[in-house]
């Protein structure tokens, strides 16, 4: 009788376990509705956890054209009437420097400049392995406890200078959601 008690507790817990795994699993997603300051949609992204990092899409209208800094900030809240800057800071646990080029950087949360066609559009395909969706490989997660978002500015990021590489202001903004089932 107390043998079947034992096992009956260590499934529950291996239950437990194996549910608390699933959200760092290659495969699993996220998305992002991305929008302007005024609060018009201008495009999506989606996120897929890799092995070591995570694949997006990202899908965006209505933007200038050039090479537009983009990164993930700490905080997930897309407030246009402030200029999203509730998102905060970008994304960077360990209190690196700012930018690829830099020589101890660069933060969790950089990424590539977007480049934006003469159409305001551009739909591409990155990968970073930065950071996680949900924690995979102890990388910061986008999913943490106060969120995160997709920040497009203004301007290029020299992947150098601090504390955002020159990139300016903030133009887009999407609020990093777990992908419905
Ligand atoms: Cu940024």
């Amino acid at each position: 009788m107390l043998f079947f008690k034992a096992g009956a507790l260590s499934g529950a817990l291996i239950f437990a376990l194996s549910t608390a795994a699933g959200a760092q699993d290659i495969g699993t997603t996220a998305t992002s509705r991305i929008v302007d300051v005024s609060g018009q949609e201008i495009g999506v992204a989606t996120y897929t956890q890799g092995n070591e990092g995570i694949v997006m899409e990202l899908q965006v209208k209505g933007l200038p054209a050039g090479a537009r800094g983009m990164h993930f900030h700490a905080v997930g809240t897309c407030d246009g009437e402030e200029h999203f800057k509730s998102a905060k800071g970008h994304i960077m646990p360990t209190g690196r420097p700012h930018g690829f080029f830099h020589p101890e950087g660069p933060h969790a949360g950089n990424l590539p400049n977007l480049i934006v066609g003469e159409d305001g559009t551009a739909h591409v395909e990155l990968y970073t392995d930065l950071v996680s969706i949900s924690g995979r490989g102890g990388k910061p997660a986008l999913l943490d406890e106060d969120g995160s978002t997709l920040i497009i500015h203004a301007n290029r990021d020299d992947h150098e200078t601090q504390p955002i590489g020159g990139a300016g202001g903030r133009i887009g903004c999407g609020l990093v959601e777990p992908a419905a089932d």
